[in-house]
């Protein structure tokens, strides 16, 4: 019963969008409605020393993006709230995936300015694949953008998804006022320019309201009536179950930085989104009700607090209740483990826990047991499906440049990699270290890590090789050869397994042709 209420107060979802669309300005703006933070720290006004809550990694701040994503927690009208501020970039997608696989829904940011960009298609085609529920926030309305209707048509047709407006603007750019919610029929009206709170809003429940004249401007109101009756001749009313299934998105239009909007989105936001639902694990379909803890690791991240150089696990929790100093089970070393210090995350600061629910992101210390994908449980063999590998597209060589500094850069590029951070190779002979990436940043992001973070420099340098293909075989004695034979071309990952590096796709495919017996995948997760 505990276990049920628990689960159904639970709201747990990532932030997505192109770069710069806002999402960690929105992300604070709902930490501080969630009485999380006090002030926002004004992202845009000051990007170096005054940084959002949710970036927190140094470089984050000095670029002002995200590079990984940030997780934080609060409670809200008795909900508890889990959000996952993810990296816009595309060199870190890579980390947005896999958060993707551990939360309920997501809201989709959107520019007005910019419209569907780049990333917001790549994502979104990940969210259709797993049926995410999809709620859209057009940001920056403060902003003169594409025309609503125009806007709402580029969503659907190229996002592939059915829109709905849930809220309707007043106003835009510098008329901004406030917004309309379709569904209760209330209007909210911007006051002020105020950072910190709501306080600056005016809520009138009823468009026919005289109140409206004397607090929007009359030329806006009328183009806002016009729009209205528009609207709700062209679109179906808002469709829950469609919501929920991933068919239809619902939505918002505010500006994040300005508070605007953003209040109607939460309390929306908490009203339909689900709760967190079933999982499928490679064995079968874990529901969050079952009474056994079911739960697995999406992040790693090693030395988020400077002072403490401790590595932590990210564990989404599946099902049952997760309690401290209880052993669990990890179904890939077939080993117990228990955890005395589980922490929660909220915004930059930790707190130890004694329980957490489905639904729930928990900090578990790590002394190397974890790798991204393991699965913990009371004792069942699971294995929790959906963490996506890439396959690298840039290969670099890591040339130390400080002798004495070895060790230090070895630990780090071993720990950065296993944080998933980047895929690590080795070739002979001299262990030489080759990382690969899907993005240049990724290599800014390990070089200044390795400096701040384990005291050693280095650099990189081009390789011939533009891909690596992990090989597998039943024909050890063709593998033998081409180790051999092939030798300036074949490196090993973490777990020892031989990987081709090839020039090109013309070379990969002389290579196959030659040793018919070896089969050369593009990731490391390959069926076995
Ligand atoms: N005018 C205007 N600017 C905004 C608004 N919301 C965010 N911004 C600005 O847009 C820029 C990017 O905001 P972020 O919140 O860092 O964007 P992000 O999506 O988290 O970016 P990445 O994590 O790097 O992908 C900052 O300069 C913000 O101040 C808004 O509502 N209006
Ligand atoms: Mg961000």
């Amino acid at each position: 019963m505990d276990l049920q209420k628990e689960i159904k107060r639970r709201r747990t979802f990532a932030i997505i969008s192109h770069p710069d669309a806002g999402k960690t300005t929105l992300t604070e703006k709902l930490l501080l409605f969630g009485n999380a933070i006090q002030t926002a720290g004004a992202v845009k006004s000051n990007k170096i020393r005054k940084t959002s809550q949710s970036d927190f990694m140094e470089i984050e701040k000095q670029r002002g993006i995200s590079v990984s994503t940030s997780v934080m927690a609060f409670e809200y009208d008795g909900i508890q709230v889990n959000i996952l501020d993810t990296p816009g970039h595309k060199d870190f997608a890579e980390d947005t995936y896999r958060t993707l696989s551990a939360v309920d829904s997501v809201i989709l940011v959107v520019d007005t300015a910019k419209g569907v960009e780049e990333q917001t298609r790549k994502l979104m085609n990940v969210c259709r694949m797993r049926h995410t529920p999809v709620m859209i926030f057009v940001n920056k309305m403060d902003r003169e953008g594409i025309v609503h209707f125009d806007l709402l048509e580029e969503l659907e047709k190229e996002l592939s998804i059915e829109v709905c407006p849930y809220t309707w603007p007043i106003g835009s750019g510098k008329k901004f006022q406030g917004v309309y919610n379709l569904n209760s029929k209330e209007v909210s009206i911007h006051a002020s320019e105020n950072t910190s709170k709501s306080d600056g809003e005016l809520r009138i429940s009823s468009l026919e309201d005289a109140k409206l004249d004397t607090h929007i401007r009359k030329d806006t109101l009328e183009t806002f009536r016009e729009e209205v009756e528009l609207v709700n001749g062209v679109f179906e009313p808002f469709n829950h179950s469609l919501y929920l299934d991933g068919y239809l998105a619902p939505v918002f239009f505010g500006s994040a930085l300005n508070n605007n909007g953003v209040l109607q989105l939460l309390e929306t936001f908490l009203q339909i989104a689900p709760s967190p639902g079933p999982l499928e694990s490679a064995q079968r379909t874990v529901s969050p009700e079952e009474e056994k803890l079911t739960g697995f690791v999406f992040k790693i991240h090693a030395n988020l607090d400077p002072n403490h150089r401790d590595r932590i696990a990210f564990l989404r929790i599946c099902s049952g209740k997760f309690e401290r100093n209880k052993f669990y089970y990890h179904t890939r070393l077939k080993k117990k483990f228990r955890f005395p210090s589980p922490t929660s995350f909220m915004a930059n600061s930790k707190k130890v826990i004694d329980d957490a629910y489905p639904g729930d992101v928990v900090g578990l210390y790590d002394s190397g047991n974890f790798k991204i994908g393991d699965t913990l449980t009371e004792g069942e063999s699971l294995q929790f499906k959906g963490i996506p590998s890439f396959s690298p597209e840039i290969l670099r060589e890591v040339n130390n440049l400080d002798n004495f500094k070895t060790k230090q850069l070895d630990k780090g590029v071993r720990q950065l990699t296993d944080e998933g951070v980047a895929q690590l190779f080795i070739k002979q002979p001299g262990n030489r270290k080759i990382i690969g990436t899907v993005g240049e940043l990724q290599y800014e992001v390990i070089k200044y890590r390795l400096e701040h973070e384990y005291g050693a420099k280095c650099n990189f340098s081009q390789l011939a090789f533009n891909r690596a293909y992990w090989i597998t075989t039943g024909n050890k004695k063709q593998l033998d050869e081409l180790v051999m034979r092939k030798a300036n071309n074949i490196a090993f990952d973490k777990d020892d397994t031989p990987v081709y590096l090839a020039e090109s796709d013309w070379a990969l495919k002389t290579v196959k042709e030659m040793y018919p017996d070896l089969e050369f995948h593009a990731t490391s997760e390959y069926e076995v």
